[in-house]
């Protein structure tokens, strides 16, 4: 049993009062319904109606989800693990009800391997210093892709400065598409770890995880996934894929900022060392030595942002009841009408044609900075991205410097790719 399910069999039972305006599972796709869940997309931005198209950047909120934090904080609000009153207990049971729901998100075995971080980037520098301290020594390799985001690539540079090991890059090709012969070749009797991205914010690139997880695990070499763009798009389950780590963003996740999800393996996890030290990771502590408590309390020292577990397990909720599958169909097919009609925009260039791509459109369009491409749709009311997306060394192999990003979520419309598509018309005579 794990230390959180021990605290939580010990302490009250989960509170089945939190508000459900999930969907039922199943339910069929009803982008209206949809729409109507999320308070934000009712407005007009400069004089239009908003068309959110920046879903790779943050993903906008449910009811549901701001319904959860609400009830959280005007009912149950209380520091967790630690008090025998009424709320704390409640506010325990609430937050490992959300790492319950976590769990089975990612079909992890236990809620031991699931542990609550701030974010993507903390779970990855998480792992960079944890296993790293335990694991990487001079001379050792991180393998990691061309197309890794910053947040996969410096916490590992950092790591090699501290122990004297080297990082390989496995390269892309003009696609976008990861160079699978390259990589195997990368792969040698010194790589410690494998970290790549899943799904590429910069160019909607699918990665062939499963087969690359099967290349490493065949050297004995584990892997860490980065699913901050990929959760809310692929169904994710952690035992089929086999890999040793998965990280991912509640608030990509239509959850809140400042929770995120790290899966591990309990025996890596077991055998690391804590991140951080203070309060909750502790079974007991003398100043001649302290004891850690259990996984995944181990990795979770202070009190942690329990309100916004609840709400990442409001959004779960939320995401699964409305179905991945049915979301990334329905993406699909948005990102599909997108790329056609985008493509006879004169003077507009793809940057990224993978053949496994999803939720995610870049471009540039000749003579014109993406910056202006964001500034002239914005007055439109248009939300993308406009720069280099956290991946310079991608945008370098692009000979870009930056793109123009629509990013897709649940939400969107067909008309709202329309109206994207109409928006770069305008870009396009303005700069005539
Ligand atoms: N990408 C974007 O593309 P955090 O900030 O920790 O929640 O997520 C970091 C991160 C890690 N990996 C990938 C593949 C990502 O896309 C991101 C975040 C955002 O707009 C912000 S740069």
């Amino acid at each position: 049993m794990s230390g959180s399910e021990r605290i939580l069999k010990a302490g009250a039972q989960a509170d089945a009062s939190y508000p459900r305006s999930a969907p039922r599972p199943g339910a069929a796709f009803d982008i209206e319904a949809i729409r109507r869940d999320f308070p934000i997309l009712q407005q007009s931005v400069n004089g239009h109606p908003l068309v959110y198209l920046d879903n790779a950047a943050t993903t906008q909120k449910p009811k549901a989800v701001v319904d959860a934090l609400e009830h959280y904080y005007t009912r149950d609000n209380a520091n967790i693990h630690r008090g025998v009153h009424e709320l704390s207990q409640r506010a325990t049971a609430a937050y490992e009800q959300a790492r319950e729901k976590a769990r089975s998100f990612v079909n992890a075995r236990s809620t031991a391997e699931v542990l609550f971080v701030r974010s993507t980037t903390e779970a990855i520098n998480l792992i960079a210093h944890s296993f790293g301290a335990a694991r990487v020594s001079a001379g050792d390799e991180i393998l990691l892709t061309r197309m890794e985001h910053h947040s996969n690539i410096v916490p590992w540079q950092m790591l090699c400065e501290r122990q004297g090991a080297r990082l390989q890059v496995a390269p892309v090709n003009d696609r976008g598409e990861l160079i699978l012969e390259d990589f195997e070749r990368l792969l040698s009797p010194k790589t410690r770890l494998v970290s790549l991205v899943h799904l590429s914010n910069a160019l909607g690139t699918v990665n062939p995880v499963k087969e690359i997880i099967s290349l490493a695990h065949r050297r004995g070499v584990p892997v860490l996934l980065d699913g901050a763009q990929a959760a809310a798009r692929i169904p994710i389950d952690v035992q089929d894929l086999d890999c040793d780590f998965y990280a991912l963003s509640g608030h990509k996740l239509y959850g809140p900022t400042g929770i995120g999800i790290l899966y591990g393996k309990s025996e890596l996890l077991e055998t690391m060392p804590p991140f951080l030290g203070g309060g909750d990771m502790i079974s007991s502590v003398t100043f001649e030595k302290t004891l850690y408590n259990k996984l995944p309390n181990k990795f979770e020292a202070g009190t942690p942002h329990v309100a916004g577990a609840v709400g990442l397990g409001a959004a779960i909720d939320y995401v699964r009841g409305i179905g991945i599958e049915a979301i990334a169909a329905h993406e699909d097919e948005l990102l599909r009408h997108a790329t056609e009609a985008v493509s006879r925009v004169s003077g507009l260039r793809i940057i990224g044609t993978a053949r496994e791509k999803a939720g995610i459109l870049s471009f540039v369009m000749d003579g014109i900075h993406p910056h202006d491409i964001g500034t002239i749709l914005d007055q439109q009311g248009i939300a993308i991205r406009a720069g280099h997306h956290c991946t310079q060394p991608l945008m370098e192999q692009f000979g870009v410097p930056a793109t123009a990003r629509a990013s897709f979520g649940m939400y969107n419309t067909l008309a709202e790719v329309d109206a994207l598509v109409d928006g770069l018309g305008k870009v396009r005579e303005v700069f005539a």
